[in-house]
């Protein structure tokens, strides 16, 4: 690598230029690190998936500034399908229909990075995903049933939703979702001095019940919250922290030497409800966690700038990685319980702060005692053992300078953001593969212009060593993914809509006026639709409800209107809606886009728009 963005040298100059120690008595070479790496002991695992043969994993991928989730068979890296989030999508009529115009609201674009499933007793229920929508501030639900958007809760008072993670014990009954950009608390400009001043600016630790997709609180502190998680004991939700200092340049938010690992109680929020100790914000209640007026807060300092938040599949350790510190921090989460009850600091809850490598950024787990952590300037996965790391850290400065806790390193291409081991966040992590999300491909795909794709790495973690099978593009840009096992999610999805879910189905064709508006009920079965000619006036205000009759599975119809810009399809037993002006006077025949029917091209019908 000698990309002059994001070389280490580079780095190393910038926080030289910051006065950013750099680990300097643990710190280790890249090359002395990946020396270490013998070629025995790699895991075995077959990857090729053959025709006809399924995959062992779902991986729900978030698109990040395409707004939409992906679905990915794992190991074979196929991409099975995409599911419109806050995007819009032609293909299946997302942003174009009455029904995902009720959840979008008018806003077509997001920027998703976190989706994780909703949980009973510490594993994956599979009954729904959420995601963040980091532009537009809000939070999706998708049922994983039908694999669709059905809520999406607007957040106000933030910016920047960022970090987000559902309840994994007892339940998924909250998710908890961070704002990475702190802002004045109303942000409408009525209050002039804090409108102006970025030390009046706070973020927000927002609470979103689960079942209904409301706002239940928000946690009001100091800090920027970016990363999240949430326990295994249902008692605790945290968030990283790197902009304690307030700051709006990069050196304002460089200038401390640490940062937080903030952890919020939820015994004591309850409380904070109960007691009313809130006060309402645009119509939510929040709670103020501000260090030194609140005990529902604990603030572990954690050098430097820190990025993810993961949690080890036991429960006990939280894994904050440094960013700009080459270390990760371990905080046992038994600990904190005491330093809740005052018995001990804050910083006595931190076991282990072993050397990583430069720009350590997220941590994923095997199941079997180890941790992965993806180090962005470095360009590495880094293995190491969690409880060799805890015990270097006891024995003393001397036996933390050999990095005992390092197991392997794997150079991987380029810069790795995100990374995730399947079923790592869960009690059930198995070790089995591990995706490395890497924001640079570079030389890795056919050129295919300036603008270049992300490279998503396979990694199979089977055995003591890391062994990188497969190269994947990945169209931009995923930020996390999740990998669930295939026996969790296949017996949820169903082949067909339920026909009578949706209050609107149409079992009889009909056209009806009231006035200068027309409803048209009709009925799709490939390769028909229910009716054959529909005539309006011009300027009529015309609701079409379509619903699929074919009970064949995979059967979809496609329902476009030319010259009038509509275009959806529904799938057996669906019903969908669109309500348009028939500004333009003509024939325009309707036809069904997706492919049905050997006679599929004759499926088709006249809208007729007198004038
Ligand atoms: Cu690290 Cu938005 Cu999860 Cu991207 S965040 S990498
Ligand atoms: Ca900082």
């Amino acid at each position: 690598m000698s990309d002059k963005r994001f070389n280490r040298r580079n780095f190393l100059k910038i926080m030289g230029a910051a006065g950013v120690a750099t680990g300097a008595g643990v710190m280790m070479p890249k090359e002395v690190l990946l020396a270490r790496a013998e070629k025995s002991g790699k895991g075995r695992q077959r990857y090729e998936v053959k025709p006809g043969e399924l995959d062992d994993y779902y991986g729900f991928w978030s698109g990040g500034h395409s707004g939409e989730i992906r679905i990915i068979g794992v190991p074979s890296m196929r991409e099975i399908k995409r599911i419109p989030v806050f995007n819009w999508d032609v293909g299946t009529g997302w942003g174009i229909t009455n029904e995902s115009k009720k959840l979008l609201r008018g806003r077509n674009f997001g920027d998703t990075h976190h989706v994780h499933g909703s949980y009973k007793n510490g594993t994956y229920d599979g009954k729904w995903l959420f995601v963040n929508d980091k532009l537009n501030n809000r939070v999706a639900r998708i049922r994983i049933d039908y694999m669709e958007v059905d809520a999406i809760v607007d957040v106000p008072n933030i910016q920047g939703a960022h970090g987000l993670f559902p309840q994994r014990y007892p339940k998924t009954e909250w998710v908890v979702l961070n704002s990475e950009f702190q802002t004045p608390v109303p942000n409408d400009a009525s209050n002039k001095k804090a409108f102006l001043n970025p030390q009046e600016y706070y973020g927000m630790h927002t609470i979103i019940d689960a079942e209904r997709m409301s706002i239940v609180c928000q946690v009001m502190v100091d800090e920027n919250c970016d990363l999240a998680a949430t326990d295994y004991k249902g008692k605790y939700s945290m968030c990283t922290s790197y902009n304690i200092e307030k700051g709006v340049t990069i050196s304002e938010m460089l200038a401390s030497d640490y940062d937080y690992l903030i952890i919020f109680h939820w015994g004591r929020i309850r409380d904070a409800l109960r007691k009313g100790k809130y006060k309402r914000v645009n119509g939510v209640k929040v709670i103020d966690g501000r260090k030194g007026h609140s005990d529902i807060t604990l603030r572990i300092p954690v050098p430097k700038n820190p990025h993810g938040v993961n949690i080890s599949p036991d429960g006990r350790y939280a894994v904050c990685c440094g960013k700009v510190s080459p270390t990760v921090t371990v905080v046992d989460l038994e600990k904190v319980d005491l330093a809740f009850e005052g018995k001990i600091k804050p910083e006595d809850c931190i076991v282990a702060q072993p050397y990583i490598g430069l720009g350590p950024l997220h941590t994923t787990f095997d199941g079997r005692g180890n941790a992965i952590t993806s180090v962005f300037i470095d360009s590495t996965n880094v293995k190491w053992n969690i409880a060799k790391a805890i015990e270097a850290e006891k024995k003393g400065p001397e036996e933390k300078k050999k990095n005992p806790h390092i197991v392997d390193v794997l150079d991987i291409h380029y810069q790795v953001g995100h990374i995730m081991a399947t079923m790592a966040e869960t009690k059930e992590a198995d070790g089995k593969w591990l995706i490395s999300l890497n924001k640079v491909s570079k030389d890795r795909f056919l050129n295919a212009g300036p603008f270049k794709v992300e490279n998503d790495q396979l990694v199979d973690i089977s055995g003591e060593k890391l062994r990188l099978v497969h190269d994947s593009p990945a169209y931009i840009e995923p930020h996390d993914c999740i990998m669930v096992r295939r026996d969790i999610i296949e017996p949820k999805v169903k082949h067909r809509h339920e026909m009578f879910e949706h209050p609107l189905a149409v079992t009889k064709n009909s056209v009806e006026r009231k006035g200068n508006k027309v409803i048209i009920r009709m009925t799709a079965n490939a390769p028909v639709f229910g009716l054959q000619e529909v005539r309006v006036k011009k300027g009529d205000k015309v609701t079409l409800i379509v619903t699929n009759h074919d009970e064949i599975i995979d059967l979809t119809n496609g329902v476009a209107i030319s010259n009038y810009n509509i275009n959806f399809v529904i799938a057996p037993f669906q019903t969908k809606s669109v309500t348009f002006t028939a500004d333009k006077p003509g024939v325009f025949w309707i036809y069904c886009t997706n492919f049905c029917h050997a006679l599929h091209l004759e499926m088709r019908m006249r809208l007729i728009v007198e004038a």
